[in-house]
């Protein structure tokens, strides 16, 4: 494999030649670079955005934090880099984070490897020579052994299509897509579509700024308080104290959101579970809400005590109880849709400039030049932001035109769904990896860890590759099959199918309904357990050899 490749200031590149190209230089990519130029590789990395940072280059909306506690929410492979950085908030806001993946970028000298302000167009498996064709939308053409994609699983803005929205002549913003530049929402009426996480962040945030804000609310969402709060130099000891137990636990981690016990345990009596919830509630944060009993997500009576307790603090903060009523979810159970972590959400509600419009009772009929027209109301505007989320999972593996063997394409091989072995290689496309990928635990949990594991992987069947001379690695097709239909059995098995979210890919027209994350435990054991059954499930292809002994 050759030595690495460096990228020349500015330059399209072209003509390109490498052992692999990483797309998206976000928290998965950027780590992918290093690990993979550490184990000897030559690496490409193709960004579409001018910088690193991926998910928290884009999404810089007013409010944007991470729900993970900021202290996990780091790359946990590298000490050097845990000695060096330190995080100031118990969750970091948006440029904290994009501060830090800038940090890491250039610590590890990773920059000179990515071509920035390029996206991947086209990749295309050239079967006879066994290497990936990658076209960018510069004009580029690079040839790798392997592709990694590094996409993200929220990376696509999903912008719904309102009869009327291109009329609008004030300002339009997407959560996903804010400008570099501030926006200043002073004086002005601003109408908001979506409260999911973006929207239930952003909300509170424009509510302060504004001289009037409209929430027009499609689906009322389960919200529990962050408390953030500085981190002390106690809560940096305590990290530091508990780490060596954490890195284990993270070796032995399992991942998953349903744990085994999750079918067998016992309704806990309502007033116990209503006592811890209350606790969790002071706390703050959604993972202990999540965990807090191991049917919580399996079993609809245990499910429903939660979505009762959320409910019921909606109702004691929010002063119009017509509003608390419109607020509070129902006929979904709790925590099946991503569960959303908040600050002040609903008592922005009180605010005498925020109104809630319940698109339950009048939709949205059409945007004009100066307004939103619901079924019953006129709101007139001055600037419109749509919080309205991503096509997740899937959709930045499909924006990129891949092409496998027999030009196939991945559009086609996933038309009923997406179909990848483990969450990280399909039938059909050698060689071609996708970090996150769906059919893995993708977007649940910790990103930035999931992301480190599927490198780590990754890094190590390449080794193993190299070591045995072997040219490429795809599934068998019954494994992969085998695979797929599991994710969905463990998925049927619990409250998740019950809700219309983004993990089945409903919010996306014409997207199949397929529950795209792996939510079970186990994953890891999984994957390790595969390896070392010689890769079970896998086919390697060895005409690289033979490629090698006839050049040497
Ligand atoms: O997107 P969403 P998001 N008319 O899809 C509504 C991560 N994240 O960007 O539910 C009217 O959750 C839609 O309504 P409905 C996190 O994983 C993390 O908020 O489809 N409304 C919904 O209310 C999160 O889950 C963080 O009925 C329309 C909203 O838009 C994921 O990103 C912060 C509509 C979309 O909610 C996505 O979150 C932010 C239409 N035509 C995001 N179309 C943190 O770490 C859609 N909607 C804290």
């Amino acid at each position: 494999m050759a030595a690495s490749v460096e990228r020349q200031a500015g330059a399209i590149e072209t003509g390109i030649e490498c052992d692999a190209v990483v797309v998206g230089a976000g928290f998965g990519g950027l780590y992918a670079l290093h690990k993979l130029r550490e184990i000897g590789l030559s690496v490409r990395g193709l960004e579409a955005a001018p910088d690193v940072g991926g998910t928290w280059y884009w999404n810089r909306y007013p409010g944007a934090r991470c729900d993970v506690p900021s202290l996990f929410y780091s790359y946990s492979w590298s000490p050097e880099l845990r000695r060096e950085w330190r995080w100031t908030n118990r969750y970091a806001g948006q440029e904290e984070i994009l501060s830090y993946a800038r940090f890491a970028a250039d610590r590890l000298d990773l920059r000179k490897l990515i071509q920035f302000d390029t996206k991947v167009a086209r990749a295309t498996f050239d079967e006879k020579n066994e290497r990936w064709i990658v076209e960018t939308d510069r004009g580029g053409r690079l040839s790798a052994r392997f592709v990694v994609m590094a996409t993200g699983g929220l990376s696509v803005p999903n912008t719904p299509d309102i009869p009327g929205v291109a009329d609008f002549k004030g300002a339009i913003y997407h959560t996903a897509r804010w400008p570099q530049e501030p926006v200043s929402f002073e004086g002005k009426r601003v109408g908001i579509v979506g409260t999911g996480s973006s929207g239930i962040q952003a909300i509170p945030m424009i509510a302060k700024a504004a001289k009037q804000l409209v929430v027009f609310q499609r689906t009322p969402n389960f919200s529990v308080p962050a408390r953030n709060r500085p981190l002390t130099d106690e809560d940096h000891r305590s990290f530091d104290d508990g780490l060596e137990a954490y890195l284990a636990s993270l070796e032995q981690s399992d991942f998953g959101r349903v744990p085994p016990t999750a079918f067998t345990a016992e309704v806990p009596p309502r007033d116990v579970q209503w006592k811890h919830y209350e606790k969790l509630w002071q706390d703050g944060g959604s993972g202990g809400f999540l965990k807090a009993f191991p049917n919580i997500l399996v079993h609809p009576e245990v499910n429903e005590v939660a979505a009762d307790f959320v409910r019921e603090k909606i109702r004691e903060t929010v002063k119009d109880p017509e509003v608390a009523a419109a607020l509070s979810p129902e006929g979904y159970p709790f925590g099946v849709k991503r569960l959303c972590v908040d600050t002040d959400y609903f008592d922005t509600y009180n605010r005498s400039n925020v109104e809630l419009v319940n698109l339950r009772e009048e939709p949205i009929e059409k945007i004009t030049t100066d307004a939103v027209d619901t079924a019953a109301r006129h709101f007139e505007l001055d600037a419109l932001v749509f919080a309205t989320g991503f096509d997740a999972v899937t959709g930045a593996l499909l924006a990129v035109d891949i092409r496998g063997r027999k030009g196939v394409t991945l559009k086609d091989a996933w038309s009923e769904g997406p179909k990848a072995y483990l969450g990280l290689t399909t039938v059909g496309f050698p060689n071609l990896f996708a970090i996150t990928g769906p059919g893995s635990p993708s977007v649940i949990g910790n990103v930035i860890t999931n992301c480190e594991y599927h490198v780590d992987w990754i890094a190590e069947c390449l080794t193993h590759m190299r070591r045995r001379g072997l040219g490429t690695i795809e599934p068998e097709r019954k494994a992969q099959d085998d695979w797929v239909e599991h994710v969905a059995e463990v998925a049927d098995r619990t409250l998740f199918p019950k809700a219309n979210s983004w993990y089945l890919g409903v919010n996306i027209p014409g997207k199949p309904r397929v529950f795209m994350p792996y939510i079970g435990e186990g994953y890891r054991t999984t994957c390790r357990e595969i390896v070392a059954d010689n890769y079970r499930g896998f086919t390697f292809g060895t005409s690289a050899v033979r490629e090698q002994a006839a050049a040497e």
